[in-house]
């Protein structure tokens, strides 16, 4: 039986489910929320979620959200299909996880002041100064990351943690797409583009990346 997957278009959170749902080669039934007709916070889905919020699955009437503990239990539910997300020994699967933590905590939060100006800010309202800085913090958290990729993947072998960090660099490519004065391709050291790359290599990548992108 297929999963239900709820996501809203562009949404990084609903990005790393969808990546894992495609890595896992699990059926799923795509449901399309839309932010701005206010569909996260209808009563039906709010009775999924009652924090509002994509991603969340439901499973043979298994409902789930937080896309962490959605990416999980897919992993453990479904351990002999395609990849494993959380691969190797106690040790390896902790350092996904530290990965993925790290990601939430503050590759997100380095990230979204850049967001904030090129995406959400209106242009009256828009600072250079603002975005030099903001762009100069998530330059740096690249950098950090970057440092883990001293193999192909972020953790070792492809995983978990590469998926909950992609659809944030390509929300950088987004800024781009939407203000091609913000030079995306910059923040990034060569280490990490050559990870990006290799991501958007992924045979699944392109289907998973929200129409609404790939159209402007
Ligand atoms: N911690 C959550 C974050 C999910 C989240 O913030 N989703 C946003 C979209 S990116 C959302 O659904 N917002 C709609 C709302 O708040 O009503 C997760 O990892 O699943």
């Amino acid at each position: 039986m297929a999963i239900d997957f709820y996501y809203g278009s562009g949404s990084p959170y609903a990005w790393r489910v969808q990546l894992a749902l495609e890595a896992k080669g699990l059926p799923y039934e795509r449901r399309l929320l839309s932010f701005a007709a206010g569909d996260t916070v209808k009563p039906e889905f709010v009775a999924l979620n009652p924090r509002h919020r994509v991603p969340v699955i439901v499973d043979a009437g298994f409902v789930l959200y937080e896309s962490n503990a959605i990416v999980e239990y897919l992993d453990e539910a479904y351990p002999t299909h395609g990849l494993k997300l959380f691969p190797g020994d106690a040790r390896q699967r902790a350092v996904v996880r530290r990965i993925v933590s790290e990601v939430d905590g503050y590759t997100d939060d380095a990230t979204e002041p850049v967001i904030d100006e090129v995406i959400y800010a209106k242009p009256e309202a828009r600072s250079a100064e603002r975005l030099a800085a903001a762009r100069e913090r998530a330059a740096g958290e690249f950098a950090f990351l970057a440092r883990y990729l001293g193999g192909e993947w972020l953790a070792g072998p492809l995983s978990a943690a590469d998926f909950a960090l992609y659809p944030i660099v390509a929300f950088m490519d987004r800024c781009h797409q939407r203000d091609p004065s913000f030079d995306a391709e910059s923040l990034f050291p060569p280490a990490l583009a050559a990870w990006k790359r290799r991501i958007e290599s992924l045979p699944y990548l392109a289907t998973t990346r929200p129409p609404h992108w790939r159209a402007s």
